[in-house]
């Protein structure tokens, strides 16, 4: 827990030294899924609205508690439930994207620190302009009724 709290305020001094925020953006209700601490691949969910009139695209996720994020999509071909790897996401003018289980979500691989809920990071979402927004993601349990997102496909 001291380590987490650890690098969370270095993350927060480096990102807030170093990257403008993109303001057109609001990124809201982020949340990592707790898994038991052998699992080395978590999935994280966020709502990202884009206020503008012009299309933002999502190029780049961190999170200092994790080596890589991906941005994945769940779709069903034939009956089995499969994830694509996206290298972007694009948020339509005046839109709102969220990633939920069995659609749009981040996949996180091998935390260096066990994750339980309650506990508090930051993810940062970086923009194709160079833009960067830092927010916090809380750790919580998944409903059981979103267990249709697999990862055994990976
Ligand atoms: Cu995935």
């Amino acid at each position: 827990m001291h380590k987490i709290k650890h690098l969370l305020l270095v993350s927060i001094l480096f990102f807030s030294c170093s990257l403008s925020a993109n303001e057109n953006i609001s990124i809201s209700d982020v949340w990592i899924s707790e898994a038991p601490p052998n699992v080395s691949v978590l999935a994280a969910y966020a709502k990202i609205q884009n206020t503008s009139d012009e299309l933002q695209t999502l190029i780049l996720i961190r999170c200092p508690l994790f080596s890589k994020i991906e941005l994945h999509l769940s779709k069903v071909i034939d009956g089995v439930a499969k994830m694509e790897k996206q290298n972007s996401l694009t948020i339509p003018a005046q839109d709102t994207i969220e990633l939920s289980p069995g659609a749009f979500h981040l996949m996180l691989f091998d935390p260096k620190a066990p994750l339980k809920s309650g506990d508090t990071t930051t993810i940062t979402f970086t923009f194709a302009d160079g833009t960067s927004n830092t927010v916090e993601a809380n750790v919580k349990k998944r409903n059981v009724s979103d267990h249709e997102h697999d990862h055994h496909d990976h």
